[in-house]
């Protein structure tokens, strides 16, 4: 049966220039620093987002928890939006394994914090108070839309942030998306933040793995956390050459991903009971409410018929990605409209 998986882009499978890297690829104990292709890989990184260093992760999560561990500490406070991923699907990490607390602020529809918001939210030096040791921002922001944040953007968060001696991470999972999307090097969205961390594993379509980037001494801080997490790394070139050619060849094509969550949404808009703002998605993820009156069932009958994705909320997520073509967005459409349709007889 013919099938499209809606479901993430972190269901990417390797291409097959990346299987056979893998295959060949050089490798050593990275504890000791020795393997050639991850310590290529993380030069690669660094460079690109134009910061001094950078680390391997073995996912999004971690990445997320040990730039927050390497910045703050017990009794500390991290600023970010009420749909930040680190804050909504991180299971609370930095606040179960670093003694981190939470500050939410609204994150607006296009994924920015309000930046007199920001400033409210930093706390007095108060014995009553925790410090606030790190402010987020995510780019693109996932529960926005994929909405992406400009270089503008993060240098008005980034100014209030440093002007209270205070360092800005972004959660960059998808910040290829971002950059892809404004036509502009990842670099000048990295530009105002202190730590970065972007997933290899998403729209990139590498197997596993994040990349930390910052200055030389946060990514050492970050070597030791990651440590400390269990998270060290042994011969890791295997993974690690899948990153170099995705760094290669697999950013410029997102824009065919978010050619297709276009032709996606836009088609979407004509199915009974969907309502979408198509406008308002730049990136590659496609939110949209649907009145139906048995979503889990339709999302089940769905995934019967090859479209994977769906769940009882009202609100679902689509994504495109690397393996979806715009026949599958074509094919996807007739299904979920006939299926929809059939039941309204
Ligand atoms: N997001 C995943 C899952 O959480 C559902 C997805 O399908 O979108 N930051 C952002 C903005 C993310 O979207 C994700 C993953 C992460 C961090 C965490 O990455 P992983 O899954 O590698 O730990």
């Amino acid at each position: 049966m013919r099938e499209v998986d809606l479901r993430s882009d972190t269901v990417t499978h390797p291409t097959p220039e990346m299987r056979r890297a893998m295959a060949e690829a050089e490798v050593g104990d990275d504890v000791f620093g020795d393997d050639p292709t991850l310590n290529r890989l993380e030069a690669i990184a660094a460079k690109r987002m134009g910061k001094e260093a950078a680390v391997f992760v073995a996912s999004g999560t971690m990445g997320n928890l040990v730039s927050v561990l390497s910045h703050a500490g017990r009794g500390d406070e991290i600023i970010l939006g009420n749909k930040a991923h680190i804050f909504r699907s991180e299971a609370g990490g930095a606040s179960v394994l670093g003694g981190v607390s939470f500050h939410t602020i609204p994150n607006d529809s296009r994924g920015m914090l309000d930046p007199d918001d920001v400033v409210a939210a930093f706390r007095p030096n108060d014995v009553h108070q925790p410090r606030t040791a790190v402010v987020a921002l995510e780019n693109t922001q996932n529960a926005c839309g994929g909405a992406v944040l400009t270089p503008e953007d993060t240098k008005a968060i980034a100014d209030i942030a440093h002007d209270r001696d205070t360092p800005l991470h972004i959660d960059g999972a998808r910040i290829f998306n971002a950059a892809v999307a404004l036509e502009a090097p990842v670099a000048e969205l990295a530009k105002d933040a202190d730590s970065i961390t972007f997933c290899l594993s998403k729209g990139l379509s590498c197997p596993i793995g994040s990349i930390i980037c910052g200055s030389e001494d946060f990514i050492s801080e970050a070597r030791r956390w990651r440590k400390i997490v269990g998270g060290s790394m042994r011969q890791v070139g295997i993974v690690a050459a899948a990153g170099i050619v995705a760094m290669d060849s697999m950013v410029d094509r997102l824009a065919e991903d978010h050619a297709n969550a276009r032709k996606l949404a836009t088609g979407l808009k004509d199915i009974p009971g969907v309502t979408i703002d198509p406008e308002s998605l730049p990136t590659n993820l496609v939110f949209f409410d649907l009145d139906h009156p048995d979503r889990a069932g339709l999302a089940r009958r769905l995934n019967e018929r090859g479209i994977k994705g769906g769940s009882p909320a009202r609100r679902w997520r689509y994504v495109t990605h690397y393996g979806i073509t715009s026949d599958d967005i074509d094919y996807a459409l007739d299904v979920i409209d006939s299926t929809i349709r059939e039941e309204a007889v």
